[in-house]
């Protein structure tokens, strides 16, 4: 099967076709050291309306990590390809308001690809974008408490892109654009798959706001059988 799917692979390269092979990437995120306590936001409990909405102490999501080290929260992309997006047709990216924080905390979506922020509290927020990337807008609307669905896309690739909430300055979320679908963020097990990735030589990177901002890189070769790709990052 293998000898066969590279037998594929070489067959179609040489024609000098995109190959139509395409298999999954998948690995798992670990971070090494203990990373540095979280900190309850103590404006959040401060807060009239947003402290009631909570029982337990909310806490800053630097690094969401488990027992194992297994890391969430990290952005897993190819590097070096642009121009692929199938953002206009994918599935937006669902981001809530609730209890007065974003979820998710961290997100990924493609060029183009819609990002719908929805407000679930009782209380008025105001979606800010806040992109350092020319040609992504920065958009400052206020959304009240039930109010509209808010959109957003951005047509430039760029890592973490900022939102945050000028009402309730703790509240962030980062969304990475990328131009291309290949990408995945892990989840509390540290795990991502990237799918239907097309046969060939790539450039993979882990981003982590903290553990690995600007990214840690290896090589990973897709076969139809797929690929595997694990990162160790540390605590910065
Ligand atoms: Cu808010």
């Amino acid at each position: 099967m293998k000898l066969n799917s590279l037998t594929i692979i070489a067959a179609a390269l040489a024609a000098g076709l995109t190959s139509a092979v395409a298999g999954n990437i998948t690995g798992k995120v670990t971070l090494k050291g203990t990373p540095p306590a979280e900190k309850e936001i103590t404006q959040l409990k401060d807060d009239a309306n947003c402290g009631k909405m909570h029982t337990e102490p909310v806490k800053t999501r630097f690094y969401v990590v488990g027992a194992g080290g297994e890391l969430a929260d990290t952005v897993v992309m190819l590097k070096g390809i642009s121009g692929k997006s199938t953002g206009a047709s994918a599935t937006p990216l669902i981001v809530d308001q609730k209890g007065c924080e974003y979820s998710p905390y961290v997100g990924a979506v493609q060029t183009g690809q819609s990002i719908v922020i929805k407000n679930s509290d009782p209380v008025l927020h105001n979606v800010h974008t806040q992109p350092t990337v020319a040609g992504n807008e920065e958009l400052n609307k206020a959304q009240m408490a039930g109010g509209a669905d808010l959109t957003f896309n951005f047509g430039k690739a760029e890592n973490f892109l900022k939102f945050k909430c000028d009402v309730h300055p703790w509240m962030f979320s980062y969304v990475t654009v990328c131009d291309h679908p290949y990408f995945a963020v892990t989840g509390k097990d540290g795990t991502f798959t990237i799918k239907d990735v097309p046969a060939g030589e790539y450039t993979i990177v882990a981003l982590h706001r903290k553990a690995a901002a600007a990214g840690m890189e290896q090589k990973v070769t897709v076969t139809a059988e797929g690929a595997k790709a694990d990162f160790t990052l540390e605590v910065k």
